[in-house]
């Protein structure tokens, strides 16, 4: 083991460095859900021994029936957020109402998760993970909703888990996005991949990989069905996109993050919003894209513009390489969404 590693504790303690008024309860809000983290790596990793796979029998704001895992993660994030004195209301997946820290226990921020996406993968052993996004509460704000449907135009960080063949935290500040990979001997997470940057398109190492659920192809609009067409069958020499689609949001932009492309969860005729959440899936993946020198789009905008109106409100969403984004931009120009 190096004895001079990085970890996120030591990493978010020397961006605290470079503003002096920082209190340091963003380092506080930080280690807990590093702390939470590694606890669902750990039950994610014993899950068939411990039985912790199969449904708990209850089911949560999406209506999808909640697997034990989903319930486990869940209760960690908001016992070790409420238990870190920084946060005043969160919002998850998995409660259909807001939770609001108790009030001698309050901060002043707010966190939305999804503390286990992904999890119809679960008991076939599929790359899952967590989403989480924090937001300081408005100074002005006393209503608890006012506080959580914040734009991602205002987001102080945000996350995601990859609970893969490794534990990987991936964290976006202002300061850019930032890879800890977890070491289990030591229960830490080590700075492996410092300063992420998405690759250009085209640049070595890039790849073209388009990122979509095509069985749902009879249900597109006219912009996603010309768009991954033009990907499938390119004009003149160019060569084809390859398709990667995990059907894990965390380990389908992962890949995106890492190894270039376009990751597309589109509207469809019978879903005019999509299917991802805006306030725990697009927005934070947003910011962590675009902080990786990405683009992100729900087809008109980038999703950091978008204005929350509920906590599990959805959104089209596109993210990836920035000249394919303006790409599908231009498109829903020519045919708007639902033509
Ligand atoms: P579909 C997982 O349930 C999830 O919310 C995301 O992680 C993933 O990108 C998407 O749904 C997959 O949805 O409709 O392709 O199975």
């Amino acid at each position: 083991m190096e004895t001079d590693c990085v970890t996120v504790t030591s990493y978010v303690l020397e961006q605290r460095k470079k503003y002096p008024g920082a209190t340091g309860d963003l380092t506080i809000l930080l280690n807990a859900l590093s702390t939470a983290i590694k606890a669902c790596a750990a039950a994610v990793r014993k899950a068939g021994i411990a039985k912790l796979f199969g449904l708990a029998g209850s089911s949560n704001s999406t209506g999808d029936d909640q697997k034990k895992l989903d319930v486990l993660a869940n209760e960690l994030f908001i016992n070790m957020l409420k238990s870190s004195y920084t946060v005043k209301v969160m919002a998850s997946e998995e409660n259909e109402n807001l939770v609001e820290v108790e009030i001698p226990k309050q901060g002043k921020y707010v966190v939305c998760f999804d503390p286990l996406d992904g999890s119809s993968n679960i008991d076939c052993l599929v790359t899952i993970g967590s989403i989480f996004a924090v937001w300081k509460k408005p100074d002005h704000a006393t209503d608890l909703m006012e506080c959580v449907l914040q734009t991602g135009e205002h987001l102080r960080c945000a996350g995601y888990a990859v609970y893969g063949s490794a534990c990987m935290l991936v964290l976006a500040t202002r300061e850019g996005v930032n890879g800890f990979t977890l070491d289990p001997s030591i229960g830490e997470f080590i700075l492996t991949s410092p300063n992420m940057r998405m690759p250009e398109m085209g640049a070595k190492g890039s790849q073209k990989i388009y990122s979509i659920n095509e069985g749902y192809a009879k249900y597109w609009d006219k912009a996603t069905t010309e768009y991954v067409h033009s990907k499938k069958f390119p004009e003149g020499k160019e060569k084809p996109f390859g398709n990667r689609y995990v059907g894990s949001m965390v380990a389908d932009v992962h890949r995106t993050i890492l190894y270039g492309g376009v990751f597309l969860y589109p509207a469809t005729k019978d879903a005019p919003d999509g299917k991802i959440r805006l306030l725990y899936e697009s927005i934070p993946m947003a910011y962590i894209v675009e902080k990786a020198g990405g683009a992100s789009s729900d087809g008109q905008q980038s999703i950091l513009k978008l204005q929350p109106k509920e906590i599990h409100g959805r959104s089209p969403i596109f993210l990836g390489y920035k000249g394919e984004i303006e790409k599908i931009e231009k498109l829903y120009q020519q045919y708007p969404a639902g033509t």
